[in-house]
């Protein structure tokens, strides 16, 4: 006992060590905010923490980010808004809330084969790169990613279109569009709104990726999943024009460096976290998954097929977008990352 708590004793000594000279460093570090908004355990959070450490350790100390997650500094549809205006240096975003408002990157969000989180970060980062999308005009774009293929999350089992129909499902953005095409009534609402809204029975159920079966727990009340693997959504982190001018150009660069790798990351951590989550959920909750036997999941694969076609239409004449290009885009950018 004596010697353990010697051990620890010099642990702490050692890290105490340590301290002072990052509190040095630190009387003279830029201070950044990093607002988030869902919850500190959350994937966008996770990835959050992850690009903090690496800016902070790669500028030496010259940069300290203090991160704050849960919307304690912007919720997620105040959050471009919140950041063009200064409440916040960074601030991570769902392009899914606010569908109208990112037209070129919410294609991403059409159910077009995205596999998985790292393939769609990557394709996401791509498209931004290529059509410099105007919605983000007024920031400046420090990286970019997207969850996992969507499957179905309910109360009640979903096995066949009938089940599925006039049911309330939340789901937004792209989400919201594969709900609508399949019979299911879509109910659109942030993340954070979502636990609230099932435990209330506002909706049967959620259409997101399925790390948020152990992240929120919502296999508690979700006891069944039904796999469709569909649109993703995807995510943006975007900081305040003026506080990026500000930085000093290394500084500038090591977030430039960060943008690829920091997608590529996050994608690949969230594809390995759905797997332990899913895992967890059936061990600890009984969960049962439901694979669509292959007559039926034809059937909903037909449902979604016209989606991509009307959204290039809706494009051309709410926007003059080139919808077909951007669309063709992103099935090369698909099939140029897919492991
Ligand atoms: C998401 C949003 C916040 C926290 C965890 C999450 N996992 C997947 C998403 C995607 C999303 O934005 C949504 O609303 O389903």
């Amino acid at each position: 006992m004596k010697t353990l708590s010697g051990f620890f004793l010099k642990i702490f000594l050692a890290a105490c060590l340590l301290v002072p000279a990052t509190a040095i460093a630190g009387t003279s570090a830029i201070r950044l905010t990093y607002a988030n908004f869902p919850p500190a355990n959350t994937f966008p959070c996770v990835q959050m923490e992850r690009w903090k450490t690496e800016v902070e350790k790669r500028t030496g100390g010259k940069v300290r980010i203090d991160t704050f997650p849960g919307g304690t500094l912007l919720g997620a549809k105040a959050m471009l808004d919140g950041v063009i205006a200064g409440q916040a240096d960074i601030g991570c975003l769902c392009m899914a809330y606010q569908p109208g408002r990112f037209l070129v990157t919410n294609a991403t969000g059409l159910p077009l084969g995205i596999p998985d989180a790292r393939t769609g970060s990557l394709v996401l980062l791509d498209l931004f790169r290529k059509y410099q999308p105007k919605a983000f005009s007024k920031v400046k774009v420090l990286t970019l990613f997207t969850s996992a293929p969507t499957n179905i999350m309910s109360k009640v089992p979903i096995r066949s279109l009938q089940d599925l129909k006039g049911l309330d499902i939340r789901g937004s953005g792209g989400a919201a569009q594969v709900l609508s095409a399949l019979g299911a009534n879509p109910v659109g609402m942030p993340m954070p709104a979502v636990p609230e809204a099932l435990q209330k029975g506002v909706v049967k159920g959620l259409l997101s990726s399925l790390e948020v079966m152990k992240d929120f727990n919502f296999a508690e009340l979700c006891r069944f999943v039904t796999m469709t693997d569909t649109s993703i959504y995807p995510f943006a982190v975007v900081m305040n024009l003026d506080s990026w001018n500000r930085l000093p150009e290394d500084v500038q660069k090591v977030m430039d460096d960060l943008m690829a790798e920091q997608a590529e990351w996050t994608g690949r951590y969230m594809d390995r976290h759905v797997s332990e989550a899913m895992q967890w959920s059936k061990a600890k909750y009984k969960v049962e998954v439901i694979e669509l036997p292959a007559q039926e999941k034809a059937r909903w694969d037909k449902r979604l097929q016209p989606i991509a076609a009307e959204w290039i239409s809706r494009a051309r004449a709410g926007k003059g977008l080139d919808g077909e290009a951007i669309v063709a885009d992103i099935k090369a950018f698909i099939a140029k990352h897919a492991e």
